[in-house]
């Protein structure tokens, strides 16, 4: 059941979640990211000796070129995800509709993700990572597109993995985020960062420096603020930034300026989850001017500011740039 007396992801779901009915079969969905972020940490690992790396010649919903390991582990979460049994329905940077899994079992649940986040960083060997964030499903009958368009305080999990220097899986659900690395010897997760919590104090802030001058003057007073007391650590990629961020203590933002009003990153499959993920582990995730939980989603992949990280952190900055 161990090595190194560490417990295994199975085993840590198990002990923790089994039993208990209202997580039924959620151990099951992330059992099924687990298996997808192994197959995508090989994928990633030997991307450039198989000839995937590279653009597919493809331009996602985003706007965005689509790159071949972005294809290959957006397919592989889907499969492993639908063949669950316990997934409704998938929403995915990736793919422009929500993937409907028809006759899923009654108590199953809705799975949003970004299944290679920090495309920049994919042909250059640095981390990357998927992000998913964990709905149950409402209603009954298959799921609709509408489904999936549920506010980030409906969480009931998320998970994140890192492909870095070693491949870490977080999951976190309400007030419990533990850390699991992967053995590539076995292809098991093993429990080597339990009950994380973001520390107290703010060690790093995250920004892409060279959007400074894209941004308003409140925004700036917020940046100027940080970048007089803090180190500047910035991947990204926001998976890796996070990662860091949560485990060293630290702020990111990736705020609206005037050349993106609506802000960089993505509401439902990249802000809900490592927000969920923040203040589970006592951080806060913000707009600059609202809770990014209590959003009411409009469309699949809308964008929206981000300022996420330690609590006090969050809400100096987003009172500067709130003005409140
Ligand atoms: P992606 O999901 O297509 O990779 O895009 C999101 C990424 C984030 O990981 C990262 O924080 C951000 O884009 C970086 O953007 P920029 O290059 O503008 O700093
Ligand atoms: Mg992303």
């Amino acid at each position: 059941m161990t090595s190194g007396q560490r417990p295994t992801l199975r085993d840590f779901l198990a002990t923790k979640w089994g039993g208990n009915g209202q997580l039924a079969g959620l151990d099951a969905v992330v059992m099924a990211i687990a298996e997808g972020s192994r197959q995508v940490q090989e994928q990633v690992q030997s991307a450039a000796l198989g000839g995937a790396l590279g653009v597919t010649g493809e331009v996602n919903v985003q706007g965005e070129i689509v790159q071949r390991l972005d294809q290959l582990s957006s397919d592989t979460f889907v499969q492993v995800l639908s063949g669950s049994g316990f997934v409704a329905a998938i929403g995915c940077e990736e793919i422009e509709h929500p993937v409907i899994v028809s006759q899923s079992k009654p108590d199953s649940y809705i799975v949003l993700m970004d299944p290679l986040d920090g495309s920049s960083n994919i042909d250059v060997a640095v981390s990357i990572g998927s992000i998913f964030g964990i709905w149950r499903k409402t209603g009954a009958g298959d799921a609709t597109p509408s489904s999936l368009l549920r506010p980030g305080n409906e969480q009931v999990a998320a998970v994140y993995v890192v492909y870095g220097s070693s491949t870490v899986f977080v999951v976190a659900t309400q007030n419990d985020v533990n850390g699991f690395t992967l053995d590539p010897k076995t292809g098991a997760y093993f429990l080597t960062h339990p009950d994380i919590r973001i520390p107290e104090k703010c060690a790093y802030y995250s920004t892409n420096e060279g959007n400074f001058e894209s941004l308003d003057e409140a925004t700036q007073q917020a940046v100027l603020k940080l970048r007089n007391a803090h180190s500047q650590r910035y991947v990204g990629s926001l998976v890796a930034d996070f990662h860091r961020n949560l485990l060293k203590g630290g702020i990111f933002l990736y705020p609206a300026d005037v050349k993106r009003k609506e802000g960089r990153l993505r509401l439902m499959y990249e802000a809900n989850p490592l927000g969920f993920v923040a203040e589970q582990a006592g951080g806060a995730a913000s707009t600059g001017y609202r809770r990014i939980m209590d959003i009411m989603p409009e469309e699949l992949h809308q964008r929206t500011p981000l300022i996420l990280g330690n609590k006090d952190m969050v809400e100096q900055s987003v009172s500067l740039i709130s003005g409140g």
